[in-house]
């Protein structure tokens, strides 16, 4: 069947931004007066809980303290505004083919769409950062966050773009980072390009249909041909 949408995860995929979420983390526990800290060895552990929120909870249990569940959900409404202010100081480029790609698929008339386990606020982050205007105005459906209960590796978030889309699974090609994000969209029923990214180097991407360094040398042809 004919292509008609490219969906793309988000962290790690369109940017390498989970050092800026890493440090997020860190300056809202350092503003609670907490006793956590996540280096980059903890951080690459913990990123297989996908969602800040279940993240710190997941941290919570493993160290056997820390604050509730309501004070973790306060914390992540800053973790998130802390996240947009590290962004804003710019700086952070899209991965390698990314924004040709989005234009490219644009300029054919395909649809776009975001499926991602990172909150909305990110998303507009990240579009202010990559593209200059809300990520509304570069994608068709913005499938983020809570919008689903069962985040990334369940198919949830990717079954909600489709919908959005009004699409079937055969129509559209996924792009994601992680083996967690891989599944996601395998189990929307989608066929996947993985680009391993530096936190997610040395997952697991034997479900993918590619696993490409980047999208350097991917072009719109390529996804039509994998479609
Ligand atoms: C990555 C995630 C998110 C981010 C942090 O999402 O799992 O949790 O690490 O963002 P994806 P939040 O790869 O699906 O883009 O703190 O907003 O969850």
């Amino acid at each position: 069947m004919a292509l008609k949408a490219l969906i793309f995860d988000v962290d790690g995929t369109l940017a390498e931004t989970e050092e800026a979420h890493r440090q997020a983390f860190n300056a809202t526990f350092a503003a609670h007066g907490l006793d956590w800290h996540w280096n980059q060895q903890d951080y690459a552990r913990l990123l297989k809980v996908t969602g800040g929120k279940e993240r710190m909870a997941a941290h919570r249990a493993a160290v056997g303290h820390g604050p509730d569940d309501a004070t973790i959900a306060a914390m992540h409404k800053e973790k998130t505004a802390a996240y947009g202010d590290i962004l804003a100081r710019g700086g952070l480029q899209a991965r390698p083919g990314v924004l040709r790609l989005i234009e490219e698929a644009r300029a054919a008339g395909l649809l776009l769409a975001i499926a991602t386990t990172t909150s909305p606020g990110n998303v507009e982050a990240l579009a202010a950062c990559l593209w200059g205007k809300p990520a509304g105005q570069v994608f068709d459906v913005i499938a983020a966050g809570d919008v689903v209960k069962a985040k990334k590796p369940a198919p949830d978030i990717y079954l909600f773009a489709l919908e959005h889309l009004a699409l079937p699974a055969a129509q559209a090609l996924a792009f994601e980072d992680t083996w967690n994000g891989l599944h996601s969209a395998k189990g929307a029923g989608l066929k996947v390009v993985a680009t391993p990214s530096v936190y997610s180097a040395g997952e697991d991407f034997a479900a993918a249909h590619r696993v490409l360094p980047d999208l350097g040398c991917f072009r719109l042809v390529d996804a039509l041909a994998l479609a």
